[in-house]
């Protein structure tokens, strides 16, 4: 049987590519369990840098997998939730390294909300997004109901909860959603061009921003100033801002070595 979720390193960026094809890499729980492994991984190793997630054939992800057994006519979904979802977005936001999403086809319910979970999300010409879950009588979960009104505001969260439409990739960028657009043939290349890119950026620092936007919604101007100021001391102390200014100096590309 194929790995349902594919690991490749190609530098310091770790692809991670959901493997479901011909269920539309739907989830289930062997899938969220590599996912969280994975991560888990990502976070540990000092040589990755980076992580991209994309999803393999002609989907992202369809969301939770339908065709699973439930158990039951009246199944606990916040267990499963509370084992696989949730451990899983949080691991993702807490990850002190950049995550990259390319959506390089359909991203529905869950399958959705996990793109949004990471940093930067970019996506094919063809690809579209649904917050799916109305449909089948459940609410945005693996985040959705947290993500949506920060990225794409209130009104346009509750717009794609409670309607469930489907909205294209120019749609999902025009609302926040999607930070660029390419062609379906070029995404991979450039998903990896802009993963590679993230790596060779200063860890620290990508750290520290990741840290300061997580917060920034719900601090005071005040909090989140102070916040600034103490992670910008601590970057000052690092190898990579002497490196920054004396690239500068020198007119030269900088080399940032410095790890997590
Ligand atoms: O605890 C919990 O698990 C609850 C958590 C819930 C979180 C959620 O994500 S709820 C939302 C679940 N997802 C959906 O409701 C989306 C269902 N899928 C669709 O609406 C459509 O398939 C798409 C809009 C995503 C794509 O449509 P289309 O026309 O491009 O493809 P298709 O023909 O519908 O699907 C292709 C195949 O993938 C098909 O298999 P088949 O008939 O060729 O053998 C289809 O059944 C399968 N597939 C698509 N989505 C899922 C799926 N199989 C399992 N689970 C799916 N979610």
């Amino acid at each position: 049987m194929p790995d349902i979720l594919l690991t490749a390193m190609h530098g310091a960026v770790l692809t991670l590519t959901l493997n479901r094809p011909e269920r539309l890499n739907a989830l289930e729980t062997g899938l969220m369990q590599a996912l969280n492994t994975a991560f888990d991984a990502a976070a540990a190793d000092p040589a990755v840098r980076a992580v991209l997630l994309t999803g393999a054939g002609r989907g992202f992800c369809a969301g939770a997998d339908l065709t699973q057994d439930f158990g039951t006519a009246k199944p606990d979904l916040g267990a499963k939730i509370d084992a696989e979802y949730n451990p899983l977005v949080k691991k993702m936001r807490a990850l002190p390294k950049p995550i990259l999403c390319a959506v390089n086809g359909v991203a529905a319910g869950a399958g959705m909300n996990l793109a949004l979970a990471a940093d930067i999300v970019i996506a094919a010409q063809s690809a579209h997004f649904t917050q799916a879950f109305v449909r089948i009588g459940l609410l945005p979960d693996a985040g959705g109901t947290y993500f949506l009104p920060r990225l794409a505001g209130e009104g346009r969260a509750r717009a794609l909860a409670l309607l469930g439409e489907t909205i294209s990739a120019a749609e999902a960028q025009a609302i926040g959603l999607v930070w660029k657009i390419f062609a379906d043939e070029v995404l991979a290349t450039e998903a990896l061009t802009m993963a590679q890119h993230l790596a060779a950026r200063p860890a620290r620092a990508l750290r520290a921003i990741k840290a300061a936007l997580e917060t920034s919604l719900e601090h005071s101007l005040d909090a989140q100033l102070n916040l600034e100021r103490d992670l910008q001391r601590e970057l000052g102390y690092g190898v990579d801002f002497i490196e920054g200014v004396m690239a500068f100096r020198e007119k030269r590309p900088p080399v940032f070595r410095d790890r997590l």
